[in-house]
């Protein structure tokens, strides 16, 4: 699957996400990028998951983390080379009282729900709401 699946949660959520690494002949890891994620659960290079092992990686998402983020993996001298190949993907984090319940980030533009949506509705000018 190329990018990795949209992931989305609110804030207080607590995710606990399973790696399953099927990457022949290559360690990796996932990193959330910029999120709030304790240091052991956050993929760093030296905490590498072994080929054909599977890691759960558990967090909690604290008040004020909503926005949007992306993982990827960081294993040492490959994660330019496991991005590229399309391991990472987009991590949403919403409000409690997320006010657009009706559109989805998808890779940094809006896709919509049809069935949520007036007939005349048109997609936004702006990828990003100011
Ligand atoms: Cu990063």
């Amino acid at each position: 699957m190329s990018p990795g699946p949209v992931i989305e949660a609110y804030e207080g959520d607590r995710v606990e996400i399973t790696f399953a690494n099927r990457i022949e002949g290559e360690q990796s890891t996932i990193h959330w990028h910029g999120m709030p994620v304790p240091a052991d659960q956050d993929g760093n290079p030296m905490d590498p998951v072994a080929v054909g092992a599977d890691r759960v990686y558990a967090f909690e998402l604290p008040e004020g983390s909503a926005g949007s983020y992306w993982y990827h993996p960081h294993p040492h001298g490959k994660t330019a080379e496991q991005v590229y190949r399309g391991l990472a993907g987009a991590f949403v984090v919403k409000a409690k009282d997320d006010p657009v319940p009706a559109r989805l980030w998808r890779h940094g533009a809006y896709v919509h729900r049809p069935s949520a949506l007036p007939t005349d509705a048109r997609c936004p000018t702006t990828a990003w709401p100011t």
